[in-house]
């Protein structure tokens, strides 16, 4: 019988409910007894705190896309050593808003690096780590702009273009096609109540998961 943990990802383009829904998931699981953190990126350590400062502050406008890509796994280096690996290890599941399908989804889709680029660090940072469930919240790139400009000041990485978005989106999309077995997307294009409702059926699949990997399936 596995101890590990579980890591689950939150993942999708600007404004689309993530931080919103994964408080709502955070408390059906609490309710189930299951021991968690919840943590983002970037960030999620003192110092990926401060990368991630540094990656979303509007004054920083002349970071290089090469530059940009190694400070969001230099973020996650240290994330994965001092939280996420040190958790599961211990057997708690790890929600975490945004990891490595946003660096694919951003930097590759988005901004044009090469995908086996990003695969590289990929292996060479987290050396087989990878989430075993990921909830993409879908939503037109109009509609999610929306939303985060209501919430207040677009940080550096908002004020892209909206074809950037599109990209950003159409790769999740493809990420979520061409992984199954993990995905599963919500329509976060319906209210807050509707989009809850979907979060309770994806709950219980993620639970029928974790029961599946703790008895070795
Ligand atoms: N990034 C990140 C990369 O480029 N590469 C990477 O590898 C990684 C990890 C920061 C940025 O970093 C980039 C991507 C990002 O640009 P972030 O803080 O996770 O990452 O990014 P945001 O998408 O900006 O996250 P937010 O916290 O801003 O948005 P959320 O969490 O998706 O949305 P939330 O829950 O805050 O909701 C936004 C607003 O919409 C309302 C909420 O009440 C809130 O006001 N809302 C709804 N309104 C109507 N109907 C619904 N269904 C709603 N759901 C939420």
């Amino acid at each position: 019988m596995s101890t590990r943990g579980f890591f689950l990802t939150f993942e999708g383009g600007e404004g689309v409910g993530k931080t919103t829904n994964l408080g709502y998931l955070e408390n059906i699981l609490q309710d189930q007894g299951i021991d968690l953190i919840v943590t983002r990126e970037p960030g999620g350590s003192e110092l990926g705190e401060k990368i991630r400062e540094l990656l979303l502050d509007t004054r920083s406008d002349n970071i290089n896309a090469m530059t940009e890509l190694l400070l969001l796994f230099a973020a996650r280096a240290q994330h994965i050593s001092e939280r996420i690996e040190p958790a599961l290890a211990a057997g708690q599941w790890v929600l975490c808003d945004r990891f490595t399908d946003a660096t694919y989804a951003y930097q590759s889709g988005g901004r044009g690096v090469a995908m086996d680029t990003v695969k590289r660090l990929e292996e060479l940072v987290q050396v087989g780590l990878r989430p075993n469930y990921t909830i993409l919240l879908d939503v037109a790139v109009e509609t999610g702009m929306a939303r985060a400009r209501g919430r207040g000041e677009l940080d550096r990485i908002e004020r892209e273009t909206m074809d950037f978005f599109e990209r950003v989106r159409a790769s999740y999309l493809e990420q979520a096609r061409c992984n199954l077995d993990r995905y599963r997307i919500v329509d976060a294009s319906v209210s807050i109540e509707e989009v809850r409702q979907q979060i309770l059926g994806v709950a219980r699949d993620v639970l029928s998961h974790w029961e599946t990997q703790r008895s070795g399936g």
